[in-house]
């Protein structure tokens, strides 16, 4: 859920920009309709909703940077560090590289804010592949997803930077989620159309600005937000709900070079706690058990492109749906309405040849 009144999740450096507290009061009236009456406004448990969690937290100048060893964080590959940068792959072919917190994470709410520079002397779709940012069951597995596993047990958050799928109607670079309990294969030559939950474009590479992306999961929803334009604020990118996951995964990031290559850069993890309260019979349950799952009203093969990536499933639906039903119920008055008078008039002209 958005953030409260005042917005303590809306601020990256006390900043989310101008559109979050009118999104977050939104969204937050539109949860209240669609979720139920049941539980009433009881949301915050206290008036800052944002904390940040420095052991799942990767920031300058990088803790242990020049040994190999840092405390918190694991990486491989072709992972570099210097003191302004954690750099996943350099601009080279066939790199693959990553970085994992060694914590597992018990938060059920939460709330990471990546600051990257995805940068090369490619031309115009002649870099790639991408970075993921994952929340996961494994760790420090390399694989082809991006430098990582595949068939993970988790979430996935892909900033690809090349259609591999030449027939793709989108345009790049393309940020997308996966939610996967293991059984799911990301189809590389599709761009993981298939496995796909929803997604954006961002034009977020080769920026002189910084660029940042937020990921919030919080009450089952998953939002993904971006702020890659240098204007300050962030952008909805996916925002979807009935997504379930599990405590106790870990935190990573992972980037992969083939034929095409650039540097991933990591400047910043941030993971902020969001204090949010929970139904009695939802802390009842174990959530290191639960298995990652997304419950969609349609199929994510019906994936039909969103250039504006506004909100495109989870509480609006219900409301488009009232606010459908609420025209055909004004239709059918207009139509009594006129229907009455038409009889009526037809009535009185019989009258008139009686
Ligand atoms: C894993 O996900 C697949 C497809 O999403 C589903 O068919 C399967 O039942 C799931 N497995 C478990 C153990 O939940
Ligand atoms: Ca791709």
């Amino acid at each position: 859920m958005a953030a409260g009144p005042g917005g303590g999740g809306c601020a990256r450096r006390g900043r989310w920009g101008r559109g979050c507290p009118v999104r977050g009061l939104l969204s937050g009236a539109l949860l209240l309709l669609a979720s139920g009456l049941r539980r009433g406004a009881a949301e915050l448990t206290d008036g800052n909703n944002e904390h940040l969690k420095r052991e799942h937290s990767l920031t300058k100048p990088y803790q242990g940077v020049g040994s190999s060893s840092m405390p918190l964080w694991d990486f491989q590959g072709s992972t570099m560090l210097t003191s302004q940068y954690v750099r996943l792959t350099p601009d080279e072919r066939s790199k693959e590289g990553s970085i994992w917190n060694r914590v597992p994470c018990f938060l059920k709410d939460w709330e990471l804010h990546v600051h990257f520079k995805i940068h090369g002397a490619g031309k115009k779709n002649l870099h790639g592949d991408g970075f993921a940012l994952w929340y996961t069951r494994e760790r420090l597995m390399s694989g082809p997803v991006f430098g990582s596993k595949d068939n993970f047990h988790g979430l996935a958050i892909f900033l690809d930077t090349y259609p591999n799928d030449e027939a793709t109607e989108r345009v790049f670079p393309y940020i997308s989620a996966m939610v996967n309990n293991g059984s799911l294969a990301y189809d590389h030559s599709k761009d993981g159309r298939w496995t796909e939950l929803a997604g954006c474009t961002a034009d977020l590479r080769n920026q002189n600005h910084d660029t940042f992306l937020a990921v919030r999961y919080s009450r089952g929803r998953l939002t993904v937000m971006t702020d890659v334009e240098d204007k300050n604020e962030w952008k909805n990118c996916i925002d979807v709900a009935g997504v379930r996951l599990p405590t106790g995964y870990f935190f990573g990031a992972s980037a992969g070079t083939g034929d095409l290559s650039d540097n991933h850069d990591i400047i910043s993890m941030k993971l902020f706690q969001l204090m949010v309260e929970h139904p009695p019979e939802e802390e009842s349950i174990d959530w290191t058990k639960i298995e990652p799952s997304v419950s969609l009203l349609k199929s994510p093969k019906d994936n039909v492109d969103d250039p504006t990536g506004n909100f495109r499933s989870g509480p609006l639906t219900g409301w488009k749906v009232f606010l459908l039903l609420l025209c055909a119920l004004l239709g059918i008055i207009v139509c009594a309405v006129v229907g009455a008078v038409v009889f009526q008039r037809r009535q009185e002209r019989n009258k008139r040849f009686y």
